[in-house]
C-alpha cells in the first residue's frame, strides 16, 4: 500500500468508506470529463458554472441536460450529491429569469453532471462533471498552529490520484472580492498557490491535464459597454498586468507548473465575466451587448469541449483524439506569455 500518511495533502486518503466503486472509477466508467474548479469564497466559482450552463442552454444547436448521478448508486451519498447538482442546475434557468445573485455554497464539495449534445452530427456528445464547493476550503488556514494550506476533501483527492485520463483544472482568481472595494485578493492568491501545491503533490498522471487561470469579475476592472472597449477587447498583456499585480505568487507558480509534455492549449489564461451585473445584481444585458457577454462562457466552453474530446475518458489513456471546437466563431483562451526562468524568479522574489 502507498504510504500516504506523511503529506498534508494526502491525509484524506482514498480509503473506501462507502460501498460501491469510487468516484474516480465511476467517472471513468461513465466517460465523464472532470472539471475541478478552485477559488476562495466569493471568487465566482458557482457563477462560473451557472454561466457556462446558461451559455449552453441558450444555444439553439446544443442540447444540454443534467446527467446521471456521479457517484455509484450503491454509495449512500449519491442521492444527496445528485440532489445538490440538480438544485444548482435548475438554478441556472431561474437565475436568468429573476436576476438573483447566487448564494454562498455550503457543505461538502459536489459534482454537477452536465451532458452536452450538439445537434450537428459532426460534433460528438461530451459529458462533464463540474466540481462546486465552498471557497473557504481553498483559503489559507488562519490558525497559526495549523498548516497554511488546507488538505483537499476526499473526493478531490480521489480524482487527482486515481482518474486515469485528462482532467481540467480551473483556478478562479477574482479581480476583487465583495463589491469591488474590498480587495481581499491576497487570501485568494495564496489559496490558489495552495491548490497548485496540492495538485503537484497528488497528481501523477499529468500529461493530459489542462489548466486555466481565470481572472473573474473582469467587469469590475473594465466597465462593460464603456466607450473604451477594454471589457470586450482586452489583450493578453492587459490581463497579465492585472494578474501580476493581484496574483503574484499563484500566477507565477501557474506559469511554472510542471505539466509534462507541454502543449500550449493545456496551460491557458483569460479574463472572465459571468454576466452583466448592475448594483451587484445579475441583469439581462442590452440586446446589442448579448454577444459581448456570451463570448466569455463560450470561449471557456470551447476550450473545455476541446479538452474533453482530445483526452476522452473511457479510452486507452495513452492516445489522444483530434481537438474539437464547439463554437467555431469564438477562440479558446491563450497560453501565458513566455517568460524566462529568471524573470519568473525575479517576479516571485519581488512579490508582496
Ligand atoms: N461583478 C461581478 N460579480 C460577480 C461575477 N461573478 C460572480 N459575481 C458575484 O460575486 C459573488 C460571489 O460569486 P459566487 O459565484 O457565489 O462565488 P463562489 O466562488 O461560488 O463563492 P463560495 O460559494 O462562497 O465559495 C456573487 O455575489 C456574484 O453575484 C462577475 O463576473 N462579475
Ligand atoms: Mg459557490
Amino acid at each position: 500500500m502507498d504510504d500516504v500518511s506523511e503529506s498534508p495533502f494526502t491525509s484524506a486518503t482514498r480509503r473506501r468508506t462507502s460501498p460501491g466503486i469510487s468516484l474516480a472509477e465511476n467517472l471513468d466508467r461513465t466517460e465523464r470529463h472532470p472539471v475541478l474548479i478552485f477559488g476562495s469564497s466569493a471568487a465566482g466559482k458557482s457563477s462560473l458554472v451557472l454561466s457556462l450552463i446558461l451559455g449552453l442552454q441558450t444555444m439553439r444547436d446544443i442540447n444540454v441536460s443534467l446527467g446521471d448521478p456521479i457517484l455509484d448508486p450503491a454509495d449512500p451519498r449519491s442521492k444527496v450529491m445528485h440532489q445538490r447538482a440538480k438544485d444548482t442546475y435548475d438554478r441556472a434557468a431561474y437565475e436568468l429569469a429573476t436576476g438573483k445573485p447566487v448564494g454562498i455554497t455550503i457543505g461538502e464539495p459536489f459534482f454537477i453532471p452536465v451532458d452536452v449534445k450538439p445537434t450537428n452530427s459532426l460534433l460528438e456528445p461530451v459529458k462533464f462533471a463540474f466540481l462546486d464547493g465552498r471557497g473557504e476550503d481553498y483559503q489559507p488556514n488562519e490558525d497559526i498552529n495549523a498548516d497554511l494550506f488546507r488538505t483537499f476533501k476526499p473526493e478531490i483527492v480521489d480524482v487527482l490520484r486515481s482518474f486515469p485520463h485528462g482532467i481540467t483544472v480551473i483556478y478562479v482568481a477574482p479581480y476583487s472580492v465583495g463589491d469591488g472595494h474590498d480587495r481581499d485578493t491576497p487570501s485568494s492568491n495564496f489559496g490558489l498557490l495552495g491548490v497548485m501545491r496540492g495538485y503537484e503533490e497528488l497528481r501523477e498522471l499529468r500529461r493530459h491535464d489542462s489548466h486555466l487561470f481565470l481572472l473573474t469579475k473582469w467587469d469590475q476592472y473594465a466597465t462593460p459597454m464603456d466607450a473604451r472597449p477594454l471589457f470586450s477587447d482586452a489583450s493578453a498583456n492587459d490581463v497579465d498586468r492585472v494578474l501580476r499585480d493581484r496574483y503574484p505568487n499563484s500566477w507565477g507558480t501557474f506559469q511554472a507548473l510542471p505539466l509534462e509534455g507541454e502543449a500550449h492549449e493545456r496551460r491557458a489564461f483569460m479574463q472572465y465575466s459571468s454576466g452583466y451585473f448592475k448594483d451587484g445584481e445579475y441583469r439581462e444585458p442590452p440586446h446589442s451587448f448579448h454577444g459581448t457577454f456570451k463570448r466569455y462562457p463560450r470561449t471557456v466552453m470551447n476550450w473545455l469541449y476541446g479538452n474533453a474530446t482530445q483526452y476522452r475518458p473511457g479510452r486507452d489513456n495513452r492516445t489522444t483524439s483530434p481537438r474539437r471546437s464547439l463554437f467555431p466563431d469564438v477562440d479558446v483562451p491563450t497560453a501565458p506569455p513566455r517568460r524566462s526562468l529568471i524573470d519568473l524568479l525575479n517576479h516571485a522574489l519581488t512579490a508582496r
